[in-house]
């Protein structure tokens, strides 16, 4: 049987809650910079998160809500410069603290970082906001306690494709039998299966709680902390109020035993 020897993080949803009053405000922020009328409503946006990555959700959004929107003949130039200012509009709002982590997340690092856990992330947003956020919400060197950060246009295809898993675990020399994913979305749970990850932790939030996630190992509403309590809402083992190292090893041993 493997043993437990690496927990990849999903980030946007997982980490911290940073799609609707983090990522979706930036968006908005660089739009009405560049003089546009785009507007990303909440409910809007929850449409918009159908597809990851923040240029191929700009795309998304012109194809299937503004046919009326005049391309400019170098469309792409034009959505990578826009998603340049969202990113700097986007740190900009950690940098001020905007964006805590959620519940759980400082402890199930700081409990991983001293059993000697490896530390990875797996993410499809920008590696700037990555550390952006670790040096804002955990602490200014947090990005070092990582052994790897897999993030962005670093593989061709984003979630739920796998790529972004195999080249964290390839950079990690681990297989997936090793590794316990955190994830908080559909997308997210498909990559890391797709991955042969098959210890997958789901910790749902706003706009992720309808999604089914029938076939995830573990959905919980938080990782849970003392007086916030993680709730179970399925899979294959249980949790008493927090999402722990001893949780995630049982949870791999159901995977790999
Ligand atoms: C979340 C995403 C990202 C962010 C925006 O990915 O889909 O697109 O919404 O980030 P994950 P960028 O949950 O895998 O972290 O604008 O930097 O692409
Ligand atoms: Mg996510």
């Amino acid at each position: 049987m493997s043993q437990l020897r690496a927990l990849l993080f999903d980030v946007d949803g997982t980490l911290a809650d940073t799609e609707r009053d983090g990522h979706r405000v930036a968006f908005n922020r660089a739009f009405r910079e560049a003089g546009l009328d785009w507007d990303w409503t909440p409910a809007l946006y929850g449409e918009l998160l159908a597809v990851t990555g923040g240029k191929e959700r700009m795309l998304y959004y012109l194809e299937r809500f503004r046919p009326d929107f005049a391309r400019p003949a170098d469309l792409a130039d034009f959505v990578a410069s826009l998603h340049k200012a969202k990113t700097r509009h986007y740190t900009a709002m950690l940098d001020s603290g905007a964006i805590p982590l959620r519940p759980g997340v400082a402890r199930l690092i700081a409990e991983a970082r001293e059993a000697g856990c490896l530390l990875g992330i797996a993410t499809t947003t920008t590696p700037d906001n990555v550390t952006a956020l670790l040096r804002n919400s955990l602490a200014p060197d947090a990005a070092d306690w990582f052994d790897v950060i897999a993030a962005g246009d670093i593989v061709p295809r984003k979630k739920p494709a796998p790529d972004i898993y195999l080249w964290a675990m390839e950079q990690l020399r681990v297989s997936p039998a090793e590794c316990v994913a955190l994830e908080d979305s559909r997308h997210g749970l498909d990559s890391a299966l797709r991955a042969g990850i098959r210890a997958v932790v789901v910790t749902v939030n706003g706009y992720t709680a309808d999604q089914d996630l029938g076939d995830a190992p573990l959905v919980v509403d938080s990782f849970g902390e003392p007086g916030a309590p993680a709730r179970c809402l399925g899979g294959v083992v249980a949790v008493a109020g927090e999402v722990g190292l001893d949780t995630l090893r049982a949870l791999h041993a159901t995977a790999t035993g």
